[in-house]
């Protein structure tokens, strides 16, 4: 595990609990799963803020188990089957962190201006107490993390085979982002995988 993060100069004693592991994915493994990322339904959903429609900046695929649906911004999505090599990514994830998902949120930022603003992951159809583990394909990228209520606030940039694991507490006092950097030029891809309570809107 790494510890590289940056904190903003606010006393750092209260600390996200999160993980984060360089180089979890070999080179031949990214570029594997690389490969299969442009066979991917990757579609840009439109949401309502105030009676008007944006286009969210980003292009997102979900895949998963029969019933986990995930709902967002009102829309309920329904799970694609799970693609070979992401399905043995949920397997690695099993077998070396002990980490048993059931869902994968795919997102595709073109370049910098793609983004993600802040949030939990505190979905009513999320497992309570569960862990959510994000794999990291492609351009570095900073994600960030504030404390709800206090200053604290941590940046992480993640590289490309990393894994970061936010863990059970993590949802309920920390929101997370990540927001635009407009010197980058490449893509990202991250997988975020989760624990859905299956059937929960059937
Ligand atoms: O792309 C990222 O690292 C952030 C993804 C994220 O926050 C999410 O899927 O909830």
């Amino acid at each position: 595990m790494t510890g590289n993060l940056f904190d903003d100069g606010t006393n750092n004693s209260i600390t996200p609990p999160v993980s984060h592991f360089s180089g979890f994915l070999s080179a031949q493994q990214q570029s594997l799963l690389l490969a299969e990322v442009t066979l991917y339904p990757l579609t840009q959903l439109e949401i309502t803020v105030y009676g008007k429609k944006h286009l969210i900046p980003r292009t997102q695929a979900w895949f998963g188990d029969e019933g986990c649906d995930y709902r967002y911004s009102k829309t309920l999505i329904s799970p694609e089957p799970w693609p070979p090599i992401l399905s043995r990514l949920r397997e690695k994830l099993f077998q070396d962190c002990q980490l048993d998902f059931n869902a994968v949120l795919v997102n595709q930022y073109a370049n910098g201006s793609d983004c993600m603003g802040w949030h939990s992951d505190d979905e009513p159809e999320i497992q309570p107490n569960s862990a959510i583990a994000s794999v990291t394909l492609g351009a570095c990228r900073d994600f960030v993390i504030k404390h709800k209520t206090l200053k604290h606030k941590f940046i992480y940039p993640l590289q490309s085979g990393d894994l970061f694991i936010m863990h059970p507490g993590m949802q309920q006092e920390w929101l997370h982002s990540l927001p635009k950097r407009l010197k980058v030029t490449t893509p990202r891809i991250n997988f975020t995988f989760r624990r859905i309570i299956a059937n929960f809107y059937r």
